[in-house]
C-alpha cells in the first residue's frame, strides 16, 4: 500500500497525522510572519512572570500595571535578538529561552519558599555552601506550580518537529513562493523595533521609579526582593548578573604582590599587638563562659540616662550599666550597609565598604568572624533575627560565617506584631526557648538582633508608655517610645536569662547598631547642649552604647575608653582567653586589666577619634580643609595636629578594603601555615 521509497516516506511523514499537518502549517506561517511566534513567546513569558509574582506573593508587593509594562519591556529586550535569526533558529532560540526562564522562575519559587529570597549568581555558584534545603524539599513543592510549564505540552513536541522536520518543511514553503530581499530586512527591522519598544517600556518606567519612590534602590541594594519589586523578575536577574560581573570581573580589586605582602605585614602587626596584651590577667578570666550578645536596632548613647515626662527612657539599661562594664565613648562604624555593616564590623572586626554592603557584595570572601572562631574553640553558635532571611543577604552570609543555625522570621510565631515584624519581647522569649533546647554539653554563643526600634519608630498607642511632652507627634517622640519599649524587652530578656540560670555563667554583651537617621537637630535640643556644633552632632550620631555584663559582675561602671564596633570581637576573645594574635582583625580588646592600648576609632568617611582628638574630614576631601577638634572642650586645633592620625586612619581603610575586596585572608593563612611548619622544622 505504501509503495514509496525510504526517502519519500520520510518526506511525506509530516502530513500523515493531524498534528504533523498542523505543525507543518504553523511553521510555514511562522516563516512568513516573522513576529507571530515572537509575540506568542512574549505573551506567554509575561503571563509566567505574572503567575510567578502570585506564587511568591511577597507581602506588599502586588504586580501593578507598571510592573506588567516593565516585565513586557524586559521580555522584549531579552528576546529581541532572536528576530535576527532565520525561522528555524529563531523558533529554537525562543523555545530554549522559554525553557530556561521557566526553570529559573520555578527554582526561584522553591528557593523563595525556603529562604524568602531570590536566587542570585553567588548562590548558584556556591550551592553546596548555602544552608541546604535538607529533607524539606517536598514540602516546598506544589502541583499548582506546574502551570509555569503548561505550554511545554505543545512546545516540546513542536521543538522536536522543528529540529527533525523543520528544514525540509521550510524548504518546501520557500519553493512555493518567491524568495526576496524583504525577508532579511523584515528580520532586522522587527529586531530593532522589539529592542526599541522593550527599552522604552523597561528603562523609562524603571527610571521613573528610581527617580521617585524607589530612589537609591540600586545604590543601597539591601534586599533582592525590593529590586525585584521595582525591576521585575527578569530585571532582577539581569541586575544580579551585572552586579556579580561588576564586583568579580570588571571592578575586582587587584592587589599587587607587593601590596599583598605590605598588607599582610601590617595586619599581622595588629595581631602581634593583641598577642602582647594576652599576658594581661584578664585574658581568659572568663574562659568557657557562654556568650549572649544583643545588637539593638537604632539604639544610641544619648538615650542612656535620659528622661522625659518624669520617666527614664531606658530604666533597664540604666540599672544594668551599674553592674556592667559600660563604654560611653563607643562608636558605631557603619556606612551604607547599616545593620549589616554593624554586624560585619562587630563580628568580623573589619571596616565596612565605602558603598554597598559586604554582606551583599563579598559574602563569599574569607573573614575571621566571631562565630567561626568560637566554634573552633568548642562553642555552638546561633544567630536570631525576626525578619526575612534574605534581607541583607543574611541566609548566605551567615552560612559563610559558620553559624550552626540562623533563626529568621519563619522560625518565630508572629504572636506580637510590632514595627516591621515581631516585637522584641516575643522575639527574645522565643529565642530563649530555642537556646534552652541547646546541647548543654558545650558552651554557647547566641547573637540576637532586635528589630522593633527600627525607623520610622511608629508603635501602636497601647505600646507607647512615655509622655514625650513637646516631642509628641515628631519622629523623635516616636523614637523615644520605641527605645523605651526595646529597653523593657531587654529587661524581660535579662529576667529570663536569670530564671534559666544563665546570668552567672554567661557574658552578656549589648550594643546599638547605628544612628536613628533623625537629622532635624531641633529635635535634639533637650538631649545635647550645642545642637549646632558639628562635633556635638557627629558624636551624637555616631555614639552607641556598648556594655558587657560579666558573669561575676566585675568591672562594673562607666568607662571612657574610646572604642568602636571593630573592637567588640577582640574584647570578647580576650575575656574568653582565645588568642587572637594570629587572627586577621583590625580591632583591639577594650577591656584589659591595664588599659593602655592606643586605639584609633576610624569611620568609613575618614573621620576618626583617639579619645583626645576628633577629626572630621571636609566634604571636598582635601586634608587641609578637614577639622581637627580637641575632644575635651570642642575647640578647633590646627589641622596639622591631626595629620599623622588622619594618614593612619586612611591607611586602615585602604588595608581593610584590600583584604575585604581582594579576599586576601586565604593567602595570608596559607603563608601563616607554611611559616608555622617551617618554624616547627617540618619539611
Ligand atoms: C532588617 C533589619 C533592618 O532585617 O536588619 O536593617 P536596617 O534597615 O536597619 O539596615
Ligand atoms: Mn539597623
Amino acid at each position: 500500500m505504501f509503495n514509496v521509497s525510504r526517502n519519500n516516506k520520510r518526506l511525506a511523514a509530516p502530513n500523515r497525522t493531524l498534528f504533523g499537518r498542523l505543525f507543518a502549517w504553523s511553521l510555514k506561517w511562522f516563516d512568513r510572519l516573522v513576529a507571530v511566534d515572537f509575540v506568542l513567546f512574549t505573551v506567554a513569558m509575561v503571563w509566567k512572570l505574572y503567575f510567578f509574582s502570585t506564587l511568591l506573593s511577597v507581602q506588599y508587593m502586588d504586580m501593578t500595571r507598571t510592573d506588567k509594562i516593565i516585565e513586557t519591556g524586559a521580555v522584549l529586550l531579552l528576546a529581541c535578538w532572536t528576530l535576527l535569526l532565520p525561522t528555524r533558529g529563531r523558533l529554537l532560540a525562543l523555545i530554549a529561552l522559554n525553557l530556561i526562564l521557566s526553570f529559573l522562575l520555578y527554582s526561584d519559587v522553591i528557593y523563595y519558599r525556603y529562604f524568602q529570597d531570590l536566587i542570585t549568581v553567588p548562590v548558584l555558584l556556591q550551592l553546596g555552601q548555602v544552608e541546604s534545603l535538607g529533607g524539606s524539599i517536598s514540602s516546598l513543592l506544589s502541583a499548582y506550580d506546574f502551570w509555569l510549564f503548561a505550554d511545554m505540552i505543545f512546545i516540546l513536541p513542536y521543538a522536536v518537529f522543528v529540529i527533525w522536520k523543520g528544514r525540509k518543511t521550510l524548504r518546501e514553503a520557500k519553493s512555493a513562493r518567491q524568495l526576496s530581499w524583504v525577508k532579511p530586512l523584515a528580520r532586522i527591522g522587527s529586531g530593532l523595533a522589539a529592542f526599541a519598544i522593550g527599552f522604552m517600556l523597561f528603562a523609562v518606567n524603571l527610571n521613573n521609579a528610581t527617580d521617585t519612590w524607589a530612589k537609591g534602590l540600586f545604590e543601597k541594594n539591601y534586599w533582592n526582593l525590593t529590586i525585584y519589586n521595582v525591576a521585575g523578575g527578569l530585571g532582577f536577574h539581569g541586575y544580579d548578573i551585572y552586579r556579580y560581573a561588576k564586583v568579580n570581573w570588571f571592578g575586582a580589586e587587584t592587589v599587587t604582590a607587593e601590596q599583598k605582602s605590605e598588607t599582610e605585614q601590617w595586619i599581622e602587626e595588629l595581631g602581634n599587638r593583641r598577642g602582647r596584651l594576652e599576658s594581661d590577667p584578664l585574658f581568659g578570666a572568663y574562659a568557657g563562659s557562654n556568650v549572649l550578645m544583643v545588637q539593638v536596632e537604632s539604639l544610641q548613647s544619648f538615650m542612656i540616662g535620659a528622661s522625659i515626662g518624669g520617666r527614664e527612657i531606658t530604666p533597664v539599661l540604666n540599672d544594668l550599666i551599674k553592674e556592667s562594664a559600660y563604654f560611653d565613648n563607643f562608636y558605631h562604624q557603619t556606612a551604607q550597609g547599616r545593620t549589616s555593616d554593624a554586624d560585619f564590623a562587630t563580628s568580623c572586626s573589619m571596616q565596612p565598604l565605602k558603598s554597598g554592603s559586604v554582606f551583599i557584595q563579598y559574602a563569599s570572601h574569607d573573614f575571621d568572624c566571631l562565630p567561626e572562631t568560637l566554634k573552633n574553640n568548642g562553642y555552638s553558635a546561633n544567630v536570631f533575627h525576626p525578619y526575612q532571611g534574605g534581607f541583607w543577604n543574611r541566609n548566605v552570609m551567615y552560612g559563610h560565617m559558620d553559624y550552626d543555625q540562623f533563626y529568621s522570621l519563619k522560625h518565630f510565631e508572629l504572636d506580637e506584631r510590632l514595627g516591621w515584624a515581631l516585637g522584641d519581647k516575643s522575639f527574645y522569649r522565643q529565642s530563649m526557648d530555642y537556646i534552652a533546647k541547646r546541647d548543654a554539653g558545650v558552651p554557647f554563643y547566641a547573637f540576637l538582633i532586635s528589630l522593633t526600634s527600627h525607623h520610622p519608630y511608629k508603635l501602636p498607642k497601647a505600646s507607647q508608655k512615655l509622655d514625650v511632652e513637646e516631642l509628641e507627634g515628631t519622629m523623635m517622640g516616636d523614637y523615644l517610645q520605641s527605645v523605651h519599649y526595646a529597653d523593657a524587652a531587654l529587661g524581660e530578656l535579662i529576667a529570663r536569662m536569670k530564671a534559666d540560670g544563665l546570668w552567672e555563667n554567661t557574658i552578656f554583651a549589648l550594643y546599638g547598631d547605628h544612628d536613628s537617621s533623625i537629622t532635624d537637630w531641633s529635635l535634639y535640643d533637650r538631649f545635647i547642649d550645642d545642637t549646632a556644633s558639628p562635633l556635638a552632632q557627629e558624636q551624637t550620631i555616631k555614639k552607641v552604647p556598648f556594655l558587657i555584663h560579666l558573669p561575676d559582675g566585675a568591672y562594673a561602671g562607666s568607662r571612657d575608653t574610646v572604642g568602636g564596633q571593630l573592637d567588640t570581637t577582640p574584647t570578647l576573645l580576650h575575656l574568653l582567653g582565645i588568642s587572637s594574635s594570629r587572627s586577621y582583625m583590625l580591632g583591639m580588646p577594650l577591656l584589659t586589666a591595664s588599659d593602655d592600648t592606643k586605639r584609633l576609632v576610624v569611620q568609613r568617611d575618614g573621620s576618626w577619634t583617639d579619645g583626645e582628638m576628633h577629626y572630621l574630614p571636609s566634604e571636598d576631601g582635601l586634608p587641609a580643609n578637614g577639622r581637627c577638634y580637641k575632644n575635651a572642650d570642642g575647640s578647633l586645633l590646627d589641622t596639622a595636629s591631626c595629620a599623622a592620625k588622619t594618614a593612619e586612619a586612611e591607611l586602615q581603610l585602604m588595608m581593610s578594603d584590600r583584604i575585604v575586596m581582594g579576599d586576601l585572608l586565604p593567602a595570608f593563612k596559607k603563608n601563616g601555615a607554611v611559616e608555622a611548619i617551617q618554624m616547627s622544622g617540618e619539611k
